[in-house]
């Protein structure tokens, strides 16, 4: 059921504690943690602790979540002091998700191209 932690989801069990990662910053809702395959000096993903399988899903379900998970992307960019960065949400394989659990990445510290690849 939206909402609820997925037994097979990867990032119902970083945040249930079940995988490591490296977590920058935690409130209620949200967790980031750096991605496990930078690309970019600051590669850090925001997740609602709660499962929505993406971007699309969050929005319909919870929008609350989408707007937690936005502001958290701005507290890392700002730990990270990153005076630029791109916010990321790929939804749906053709743009390149991979996991099924909605998520933004928040990559900086380096020159950005657009548009992306
Ligand atoms: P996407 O392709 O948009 O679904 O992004 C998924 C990201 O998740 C990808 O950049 C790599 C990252 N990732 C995959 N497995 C792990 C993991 O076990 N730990 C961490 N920290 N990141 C992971």
């Amino acid at each position: 059921m939206a909402g609820e932690p997925q037994e097979d989801c990867l990032f119902c069990k970083i945040v249930a504690g079940q995988i490591p990662a490296t977590v920058v910053r935690e409130t209620e809702t949200t967790l980031a943690f750096r991605d496990i395959n930078p690309q970019a000096p600051t590669h850090v993903l925001v997740i609602p602790k709660a499962h929505y399988q993406d971007a699309a899903a969050l929005a319909a379900g919870a929008p609350q979540l989408v707007a937690d998970v936005l502001c958290e992307t701005q507290a890392v960019a700002d730990e990270e002091k990153l005076d630029s960065y791109r916010t990321v949400f790929n939804t749906g394989a053709g743009a390149g998700q991979t996991v099924w659990h909605a998520h933004a990445h928040v990559v900086g510290g380096r020159g950005l191209q657009w548009p992306p690849g």
